[in-house]
């Protein structure tokens, strides 16, 4: 008897192990991961970082840092941790280390019926199709104030709609254009981009305040199937491309926010379509989704007067040039004033200041939507918004609740600033 129950069990036992491997609950590539979180001081620390990042072995650099107080973090395979702990004692690194990185990601899976029973929180991670649900329902019950535009479909034919917040589209007033979500693993933006919606169409003040004299043009998932594609298992949870196939290789993706044909692939890139994290892609604009982005902000010259390319993470916002570090746009002090206001803003009300530079100053990379959009679309003001700080990717659904109305209050900046500067009389200077 006893051993016909120790024999189930085993049976069970295996069933069940086998069940969590099918969901890929116990199949993450990160389990075993250290993430690194290192502190460079010394500009030959600085220089062995750059060569980290382009060597071609699995290390992933998730970040750099700029300077003192922030970290460059990397991730490190478990073969790979011996060497890399020696590495840095040799080059006097000061780190911190986080073991059985992978271990600690939240589940991407959601029941369906939760939801249903729920209806859509706001402050969770959601599927595209349920982001999509969202959006339709937000823009049924609101035709007054909501347009949803149809810019055509990604490489996997998900439906990408522009959702244009307006109350009265007819005045041609300046527009702000956001998106988010052109990297798959940085789900805290297209959840700001939702919040985004939800706070301009249903709070009362919101309306009167932001949407006073100001038009609002919101993306908020440049790249479904990467972020799908992220969400499908732990395992692919740390994703950033696009899931094009390369016509040249067999590998997949592009890193969009590398793809757009501004001084297209002159730093900050790889060649290699097999690189997980910067392959500008083939040609400029060889992505669909990085094309139907590109023909908002052309198709609408002189309207849009900002626009906001949300990423996640280490709480920067960064302005032209991204592709070099060694000129600024002749404006420059402008882009940097009304950022240290949006900054201001947030800090004010109780979130992280920004860290505000050029984006080259940071890092040079090249091909960025906000180098397109200032030096090829002419709008003059552009920024990349890397959202939140201590999370890494991973950034806890626990803490949006907080964190989103902190950031709204940057926005809530953006939109005053904007209407001061580039509204009809009427709209001016009669700030809330
Ligand atoms: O590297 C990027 O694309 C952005 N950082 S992220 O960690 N979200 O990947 C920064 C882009 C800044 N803009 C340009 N370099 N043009
Ligand atoms: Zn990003």
């Amino acid at each position: 008897m006893a051993d016909k129950i120790t024999s189930l069990f085993f049976v069970f036992g295996i069933i069940g192990l086998w069940t969590q491997a099918g969901c890929g609950e116990s199949n993450n590539k990160y389990d075993n991961y250290t993430l690194f979180r290192i502190y460079p001081i010394e500009e030959s620390q600085f220089e062995f970082i750059k060569l980290l990042q382009s060597s071609n072995d699995d290390i992933e650099v998730l970040k750099k840092s700029r300077g003192y107080n922030d970290s460059t973090d990397v991730l490190v395979p478990p073969n790979r941790l011996q060497s890399f702990k020696d590495l840095a004692e040799k080059n006097h690194f000061n780190y911190d280390l986080k073991n059985q990185y992978g271990r600690s990601f939240e589940s991407p899976e959601r029941a369906p019926r939760r939801r249903v029973l729920r209806g859509f929180s706001i402050y969770e991670y959601h599927s595209f199709a349920a982001i999509q649900e969202f959006i339709d329902t937000m823009a049924s019950k609101h035709p007054e104030l909501i347009k949803l535009q149809t810019l055509g479909s990604s490489y996997q034919g998900r439906k990408m709609k522009l959702v244009k917040i307006s109350q009265n589209p007819q005045a041609g007033n300046p527009v702000i254009f956001v998106d988010a979500g052109i990297h798959a693993r940085e789900w805290v933006a297209p959840s700001m981009a939702l919040y985004l919606i939800h706070r301009l169409v249903m709070d009362p003040e919101a309306r009167k305040r932001e949407l006073r004299g100001v038009d609002w043009y919101i993306l908020p998932v440049v790249n479904p199937d990467g972020y799908e594609f992220s969400r499908t298992s732990k395992a692919n949870r740390m994703w950033r491309k696009t899931r094009s196939k390369s016509p040249i290789s067999n590998c997949y993706g592009v890193d969009g926010n590398r793809n757009y044909g501004f001084h297209w692939a002159v730093s900050g890139v790889s060649n290699n379509p097999c690189d997980m994290e910067t392959y500008a892609g083939h040609k400029p604009f060889s992505e669909l989704e990085t094309q139907m982005v590109r023909d908002v902000m052309l198709s609408n010259p002189k309207r849009i007067k900002l626009y906001v390319s949300l990423h996640a993470y280490g709480q920067y916002l960064v302005y032209p040039w991204g592709y070099t570090a060694s000129i600024l746009p002749q404006k420059w002090r402008k882009l940097d004033e009304l950022a240290r206001k949006v900054s201001q803003a947030v800090q004010n009300a109780g979130g992280q200041p920004f860290k505000v530079m050029s984006a080259g100053q940071w890092y040079p990379a090249a091909g960025g939507s906000d180098d397109f959009a200032f030096g090829a679309a002419h709008i003059p003001y552009s920024y990349t918004m890397e959202l939140t700080d201590g999370f890494e990717f991973v950034f806890p659904e626990n803490r949006l609740r907080n964190t989103l109305p902190e950031l709204y209050e940057g926005f809530r900046a953006f939109a005053s600033e904007i209407r001061n500067e580039f509204s009809n009389k009427r709209f001016r200077d009669h700030n809330v």
